[in-house]
């Protein structure tokens, strides 16, 4: 952690990750791209502590709303219909409680990863959060294809297999919810002198 461009990050293989067996898959996309994995383990959270995980602020509840209105809105689908709801903030908490549903299902796989610039690099490999906008190439992109237009109606969360921190303030905080100090490991991968 001596370098400025090297950064951690929180990632988490969600329960569809696991369920699928894509647990290797989605770290070994990570290690060969050059970054390291400094802590990991498998968790079933808690209700508790998976809605601890997620932000509680009216601007991140209102951004996941806005997600579904705009897929919807593109598709001509009418809100009132898909969500029951015009308002963004009613939506988001909505999708949110889904959210919280689905990360409980099933184990998850917490760790911590370092790299230069972790937190864009695992950003970019994992992709964007609506599979079927995903990019071929990313881990959502290759491995899924949920979007809002099908899990919204059945009220639940969309399917993406990968969590990954989206802010400096997000890591720090997720890194801290998930792991203690002593979790964390400093080593040092030979073969990254080679590249950087
Ligand atoms: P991210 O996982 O790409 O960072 P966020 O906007 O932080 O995406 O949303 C958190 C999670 O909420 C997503 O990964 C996805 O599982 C779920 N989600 C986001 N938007 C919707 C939606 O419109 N319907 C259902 N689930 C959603
Ligand atoms: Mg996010």
């Amino acid at each position: 952690m001596t370098r400025p461009a090297v950064e951690r990050t929180f990632v988490m293989v969600k329960p569809d990750g696991v369920q699928r067996g894509l647990i290797g898959e989605i770290i070994k996309r990570m290690e060969q791209r050059g970054l390291q994995v400094v802590a990991l383990k498998m968790v079933k959270p808690s209700v508790e502590h998976v809605s601890a995980h997620y932000p509680t602020d009216d601007v991140w509840i209102k951004r996941l709303g806005d997600k579904g209105f705009n897929v919807f809105n593109e598709l001509g689908i009418d809100l009132k219909k898909a969500m029951g709801t015009t308002d963004n903030l009613e939506a988001g908490k909505k999708v949110r409680q889904w959210l919280i549903d689905y990360m409980t299902v099933a184990p998850v796989v917490a760790m911590v990863i370092e790299g230069i610039h972790a937190r864009d690099m695992v950003r970019k490999i994992v992709g964007p959060t609506l599979p079927n906008k995903a990019e071929i190439g990313t881990i959502r992109g290759d491995y899924s294809v949920d979007s809002p237009a099908a899990a919204n109606v059945e009220k639940r969360s969309i399917k993406n297999l990968v969590h990954a921190s989206e802010t400096k303030e997000e890591a720090e905080k997720e890194i801290a919810h998930w792991f203690s100090a002593e979790e964390i490991h400093e080593w040092d991968r030979p073969d990254h002198k080679a590249m950087f």
